[in-house]
């Protein structure tokens, strides 16, 4: 399929997304939402994609909404929630959602939704000189895109309210150090590492870790015998898979696992 607002490719097993309006920060317009719902539901249905990166072209990852775009009317109160309704909140569920891994690759600055899509990644690489910034309080907004949850998850309320609050921008280096980001690779090789961790993963047993994501993600509204059960049920899922035979075979007889996400 081919798209204006963003860039697709496919290396074996790993698809990888570009949002690419590099002119605007990748700033989402409507038609960068459409095609990236497109190609998520194109890459959810599709057995071959084992890990997706999502990234950004030139020196952004994303600034959140294309500003530029917006109009008031004299008159008309306009209804920012409806932008989340139609946009916002099926992207991130969907990210979020994806029975594959997803690697956010955070090139460059991430602000507004931008970065808070950026944080829905399973796992966020940024690069040295990216920065994170809750830019909403500077436009007269409280941060979306699942913004105020993660940052409250990963940070605790005092800090998930100064960055939000104050729009201070987070750098690479801190957010690693606050637990936001994995990893922070140098930006030269940025994508080349990137890759390789993203060829590493789809090479694992792909199911698994979609399982993992699921049983991690039920956590904060489960109790601990409520974990269990769900522990128990996909780990019988986990169990028929190919991958499971295939990794303890591999194990007994000594050589490197072959999965095939089956
Ligand atoms: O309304 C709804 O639909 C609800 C949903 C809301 C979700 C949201 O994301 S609200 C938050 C929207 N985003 C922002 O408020 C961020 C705005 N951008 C910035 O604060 C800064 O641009 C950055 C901190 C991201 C980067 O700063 P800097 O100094 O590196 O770059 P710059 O010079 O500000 O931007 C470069 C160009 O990108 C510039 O265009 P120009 O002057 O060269 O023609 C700038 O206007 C454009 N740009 C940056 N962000 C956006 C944008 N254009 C449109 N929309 C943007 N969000």
């Amino acid at each position: 399929m081919s798209y204006n607002s963003i860039l697709v490719q496919q290396k074996d097993a790993v698809s990888i997304i570009t949002l690419n309006r590099p002119e605007k920060l990748n700033s989402f317009n409507s038609e960068m939402h459409r095609e990236l719902a497109a190609e998520l539901n194109r890459i959810a249905a599709d057995q071959l994609c084992r890990v997706l990166v999502l990234t950004g072209a030139g020196r952004a990852f994303c600034a959140g909404q294309d500003l530029s775009e917006k109009k008031f009317a004299p008159g008309v109160v306009p209804d920012v929630g409806k932008s989340l309704d139609e946009y916002y909140n099926p992207l991130v569920r969907r990210l979020r959602g994806l029975a594959i891994p997803v690697i956010t690759a955070v090139n460059g600055v991430a602000a507004g939704a931008g970065a808070n899509i950026a944080l829905t990644g399973d796992i966020v690489i940024a690069a040295k000189s990216a920065r994170f910034i809750q830019a909403f309080s500077r436009i007269g907004l409280i941060p979306d895109a699942g913004g105020t949850y993660i940052l409250t998850h990963k940070l605790g309320e005092m800090r998930a309210k100064a960055v939000s609050m104050l729009a201070t921008p987070i750098s690479a280096e801190q957010a690693e150090k606050w637990g936001l980001v994995w990893q922070v690779f140098d930006d030269e090789t940025f994508m080349d590492d990137v890759m390789q961790l993203a060829t590493q993963m789809s090479q694992q047993a792909t199911c698994a870790l979609g399982l993992t994501k699921q049983a991690i993600h039920a956590v904060s509204s489960n109790t601990y015998d409520q974990q269990l059960d769900l522990e128990r049920r996909l780990q019988g899922e986990a169990g028929r898979t190919d991958d499971y035979r295939e990794g303890v075979t591999a194990f007994k007889e000594k050589r490197e696992a072959r999965f095939t996400g089956r």
